[in-house]
């Protein structure tokens, strides 16, 4: 049996991919430096002078080398070769203050590309522990802190620009900052930039795709909150659904596990292995209904039947009232408690929560009233005041030709349990840009979507395999030009963040295509496993074990 709760710290995050109407494109877009800021070539700049270079809105506060050969962060401590370290402020506007670094490996250690690092959630900080892991495979690295510190959205409360930063512009000009500060260090340029990041992280990969083509050779969109507008809605949606008028928890965690484990048991081996992981919830049909109390009988081993109502809700998403047309996915049933003691299960973002997860987004940056009441939405005309007021946090166009036609490769990812940020979003996104790109080998040829079994949020703490080497995934696709057939997902047993897991691979394949036994060999090992087109209809269930 799996392990459904476990503890493990979630480097949380929301939001949301695709639904169906197009999102505005921002109307403007931030300054890029011009070209003409890189240096021309053939001259370098040590580590302590490229404090003197003049970059336009960016000032480099602080270039040091850094040869203690180690890194410390939430990923513990990650050995690194001697680099220099770029401290730089930008400030598009005057209301702009984004923090970015730049971790540059000596000229000896660098592989001659770049790489760029995102952020988790709605947090003001960088990500050390993903730039470490690229300065350690060699690559010269960027963060930035999306324009402000902390959590708390009333960041944005009077600070549309900052809003603004946190949407699109902080992670673009971490990038031209990285890309002109390499530039200047090496006196040459880099050989190919990629991007690769999770969760807000993941949406800052999809803006850049589509806000800034140019980037990017190669970028990993891993459970990405492209969909942050309808996301927050959907959020919205599940938390009035599991809380009664008073705001108290109709469900609890005990029941949300009984959940869980049910629909594991009725829908594990759909797929035809019985191996703990529920490969397509969107096949799973099991209801809440069938652990409903006897007649007469109230129970917290049990459902009653508001809580059955509860959780079909948040299954089945948030539609609208008027047209009926969904505006945001409801979560993946087996994916209710996985997790739960603090990480991606409901418990994180919509049940534990007092009140409405990310509400303030709508409070502070759409309509500008701490008091605003959430029991007042209207998911009509809120909703489409959102997507208008706050369009800088949706990154959701459809038509990438631009980042086609020049070369890029993208790599989404999207776990079957995420609870944060439903897996039918992502699906919901990936196959509106097939449909906009002209066709699924049109697509495929430049951008493809690798379903994850048995992972919640990014991949932390799920019951299956779901870390992939997305820096190494894109960087063979990019310099190969293969597209990736197959990625291998493995249980990771360095992550302090993921709770230890049995050893186990998996194929991770190209959506629509699913992964299956071959019939023979250990279910821990990937090489037991093709990747397929999906069944239509049933299939003859193997029965595996797990060790
Ligand atoms: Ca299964």
């Amino acid at each position: 049996m799996p392990r459904l709760f476990s503890r493990a710290t979630l480097f949380a995050a929301l939001a949301s991919t695709a639904c169906s109407a197009p999102p505005p494109r921002p109307p403007t877009l931030p300054p890029s430096l011009p070209p003409s800021v890189a240096p021309s070539a053939s001259h370098s700049t040590p580590c302590a002078s490229l404090t003197a270079l003049a970059l336009p809105g960016v000032t480099v506060s602080s270039a040091t080398l850094d040869g203690s050969g180690v890194v410390t962060s939430s990923l513990g401590r990650t050995p690194v070769p001697p680099f220099c370290r770029v401290q730089a402020i930008a400030r598009p506007t005057a209301d702009s203050e984004i923090h970015i670094e730049l971790w540059l490996p000596a000229e000896a250690s660098w592989n001659g590309k770049l790489a760029g690092t995102g952020n988790s959630g709605f947090k003001g900080d960088l990500s050390y522990g993903a730039m470490a892991k690229a300065l350690a495979s060699g690559f010269a690295t960027g963060g930035h802190d999306t324009g402000h510190t902390g959590e708390d959205l009333r960041f944005g409360f009077g600070h549309p620009e900052k809003v603004v930063d946190y949407g699109y512009r902080a992670v673009h000009l971490m990038t031209t900052t990285l890309k002109a500060v390499a530039r200047a260090h090496y006196g040459r340029a880099e050989s190919h930039a990629y991007f690769t990041s999770c969760s807000a992280g993941g949406q800052q990969a999809l803006s850049e795709v589509q806000r800034y083509p140019d980037d990017y050779d190669g970028v990993v969109a891993g459970a990405p909150s492209n969909n942050r507008v309808a996301q927050t809605f959907g959020l919205l949606w599940s938390w009035l659904a599991l809380h009664d008028a008073k705001g108290a928890p109709l469900v609890t965690p005990a029941q949300l596990h009984k959940v869980t484990e049910a629909t594991l048991e009725a829908c594990d081996a759909i797929d035809g292995l019985a191996d703990g992981l529920i490969d397509d919830p969107r096949r799973c049909t099991f209801d809440p209904a069938a652990l409903a109390c006897a007649k007469g009988v109230s129970s917290p081993d049990c459902l009653g039947a508001q809580q059955v109502e509860a959780i079909r809700k948040v299954h089945a998403g948030l539609k609208s009232p008027r047209t009926g047309e969904p505006i945001f996915a409801g979560y993946p049933k087996g994916g209710e408690a996985l997790q739960a003691d603090g990480v991606p299960g409901w418990l994180r973002y919509l049940l534990g929560p007092k009140e409405p997860a990310r509400v303030g987004i709508l409070r502070y940056f759409v309509f500008r009233d701490p008091s605003w009441d959430y029991h007042s939405v209207d998911w009509d005309r809120d909703y489409a005041t959102a997507r208008r007021e706050a369009s800088a946090l949706d990154a959701t166009e459809t038509n990438l030709a631009p980042f086609a036609s020049r070369g890029g490769k993208l790599i989404l990812q999207s776990g079957w349990a995420d609870a944060v940020i439903p897996p039918e979003d992502t699906i919901a996104y990936y196959d509106a840009v097939t449909t906009a790109m002209g066709g699924a080998d049109k697509t495929r040829a430049f951008a493809r979507l690798f379903m994850t079994p048995g992972s919640p949020h990014c991949g932390l703490g799920g019951t299956g395999p779901d870390n992939i080497d997305a820096l190494a995934a894109i960087d063979q696709w990019v310099t190969t030009g293969n597209a990736p057939e197959r990625v291998i997902a493995v249980t990771n047993p360095t992550d302090p963040s993921d709770p230890p897991r049995a050893p186990r691979s998996r194929p991770l394949c190209p959506y629509p295509q699913v992964a299956r036994y071959r019939g023979a060999g250990s279910i821990d090992d990937a090489a037991s496993f093709v990747c397929q087109a999906p069944e239509r209809g049933a299939s003859a269930v193997i029965s595996g074990t797990q060790k």
